[in-house]
């Protein structure tokens, strides 16, 4: 069952909740942040350069050695890591790659909804319960966010519905006002097609 808490802009699955942000990731009080990354797991621009910077060192140097041991050709896109959250006020980072916008013609969807699901699986296995997300792939990667939105919102509701275990609250950081209004239309509207089909709370 499913209600909506129209002034936190989220929605709750069973008691797990899926809520819309705004505001800068590297500052948030979750078990885990996810950042948007290159597949170098080296650090660059955007979020994964917030990251970086605010972690400090140690996050390189973890991931220098998952390149080595684990992911010497790169990361691929579509699949997630996780380290230490450094000097972070999240406990862990979990670095995920996003699709880079093709047009569309590239499976560019599946590559992102694989992110965000991998994400879940990785924080599953460390017995994550909070969780924070950017809106992978909509800034350098050129992912157009109202294509992206749906993917992120439903890929996180499915996985609180049917999968979560010790994942119970997961934010989308959306880092401006407009990308802010995109994820909250879509969260009502996936809201609203819910409820449609179960019975509200
Ligand atoms: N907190 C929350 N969101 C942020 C922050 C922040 N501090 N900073 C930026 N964003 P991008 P991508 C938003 O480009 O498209 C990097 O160089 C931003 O406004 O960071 O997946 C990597 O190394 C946008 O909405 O990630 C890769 O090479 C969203 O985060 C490449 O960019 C994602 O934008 C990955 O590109």
């Amino acid at each position: 069952m499913i209600y909506r808490c129209v002034s936190t802009y989220s929605l709750n699955f069973n008691g797990r909740i899926l809520a819309i942000k705004e505001g800068d990731i590297t500052m948030q009080d979750t078990d885990a942040i996810v950042n948007a990354a290159n597949s170098s797991l080296m650090g660059g621009g955007g979020v994964d350069g917030a990251i970086h910077r605010a972690a400090g060192r140690a996050l390189v140097e973890e991931c220098r050695i998952i390149r080595k041991t684990q992911y010497p050709a790169g990361l691929p896109p579509g699949e997630a890591v996780i380290t230490s959250g450094g000097r972070l006020k999240a406990k862990f980072v979990i670095h995920t790659v996003g699709p880079i916008w093709m047009g569309g013609k590239k499976d560019e969807s599946e590559i992102l909804k694989k992110a965000y699901r991998n994400s879940l699986i990785v924080a599953e296995k460390s017995g994550i319960g909070t969780i924070s997300f950017p809106s992978i792939s909509t800034g350098a990667y050129g992912f157009p966010i109202e294509k992206a939105a749906p993917v992120a919102v439903s890929t996180i509701a499915e996985f609180l519905l049917k999968e979560a275990r010790s994942v119970e609250k997961v934010y989308i950081l959306a880092f401006t006002p407009s990308d802010f209004a995109v994820y909250r239309r879509e969260l009502k509207l996936y809201g609203e097609s819910f409820n449609g089909s179960k019975t509200p709370k």
